[in-house]
């Protein structure tokens, strides 16, 4: 796996960036699992707060639930796809792909 590290040894993550509401199961499972995985920040898009952010992500997706997940330019899509990245071995590469 090619990953790159800082100057003192950190792994350094794709970034990842989750559209999300305030309440949200699934958005909390799916940070659960990145943060199992070390991703210390999660750039957070509230649609809830946000109509204009929520078209923004009806657009780019064609989905309308919440989390939608990015991990660096790969939309990965909900927290059960997130979840069966995972299981297929294909998450850890993502997030340490630099
Ligand atoms: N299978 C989806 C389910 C996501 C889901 O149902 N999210 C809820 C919030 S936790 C939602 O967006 N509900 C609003 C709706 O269904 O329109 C996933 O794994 O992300």
């Amino acid at each position: 796996m090619a990953s790159g590290r800082t100057a003192d040894g950190k792994v350094i993550m794709a970034k990842v960036v989750m559209y999300s509401t305030a309440v949200c199961p699934y958005c909390v499972r799916a940070e659960r699992l990145l943060a199992s995985k070390g991703v210390a920040e999660i750039e957070k898009v509230r649609v809830d707060l946000d109509p204009i952010r929520r078209q923004e992500m009806m657009d780019k997706t064609g989905r309308r639930t919440v989390p939608q997940i990015w991990i660096g330019e790969t939309h990965v899509g909900g927290c059960d796809e997130l979840y069966a990245l995972d299981r297929s071995g294909k998450l850890d590469p993502l997030l340490n792909a630099s």
